[in-house]
């Protein structure tokens, strides 16, 4: 098995800076899953429903510096929304996801894509399309995932928990797109105060 990076023996500050990515898409698609496996469980299959949010921590180096990506993960269900609010507004990093073997999770995205819009205002929002179950036979196409991923103007990514493809190459896009001296660049640019004419 590929070595991973996990933070369950992690010392809380061992790294030199963290960022908070959401994950959002409809129930059952395997976020939590994803996130499991990105964190390096050993049945990251084995899920349980996850009720309001839940944080897990994956340590990647970039540039020669440790950076934390802070994971939440969110209930699918519109009841736990509320609760949420604090999250999307902190979050550097969105994931829309969701089931390639699952078309009513693909025709749902602009629902998520709306609700992201509706809460965080960043400019520098890093956001990338991530199908889930590429072990199953596919309900979407590459291309209709392509295309979606164009229109939107973000990267699109393949994954699955179940064989592991893709996950460390999600984790490492992720940092790169965050800790990039690009990324960086435009943090810069959007912390610059402009004063509005009165
Ligand atoms: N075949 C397959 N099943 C998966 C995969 N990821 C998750 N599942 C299953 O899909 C179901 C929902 O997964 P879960 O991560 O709880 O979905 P969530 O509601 O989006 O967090 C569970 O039964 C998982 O075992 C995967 O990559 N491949
Ligand atoms: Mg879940």
């Amino acid at each position: 098995m590929a070595m991973r990076l996990s933070v369950s023996d992690e010392p809380e500050g061992s790294w030199e800076k963290e960022y908070t990515i959401l994950t959002v898409g409809n129930a059952g698609i395997g976020k939590t899953a994803v996130l499991l496996a990105m964190t390096g469980a050993e049945e990251p299959l084995r899920t349980e429903a996850t009720i309001g949010l839940d944080r897990k921590t994956r340590i990647e180096e970039c540039h020669g510096e440790r950076i934390a990506l802070q994971l939440w993960d969110t209930a699918g269900q519109e009841r736990f929304h509320t609760n949420i609010g604090s999250v999307y507004q902190k979050a550097d990093a969105v994931l829309f996801m969701f089931d390639i073997h699952n078309r009513s999770s693909f025709e749902r995205l602009s629902d998520w894509v709306d609700e992201v819009e509706r809460n965080n205002l960043k400019k520098s929002l890093v956001r990338f399309l991530v199908s889930t179950k590429n072990d199953l036979e596919p309900q979407v196409t590459e291309s209709e995932a392509k295309a979606r991923a164009a229109e939107l103007g973000i990267p699109y990514l393949k994954t699955s928990a179940r064989t592991g493809a893709g996950i460390d190459e999600c984790c490492s896009q992720l940092a790169q797109r965050l800790h990039g001296a690009v990324a960086r660049l435009l943090d810069e640019a959007s912390s610059v105060t402009i004063t509005e004419p009165d």
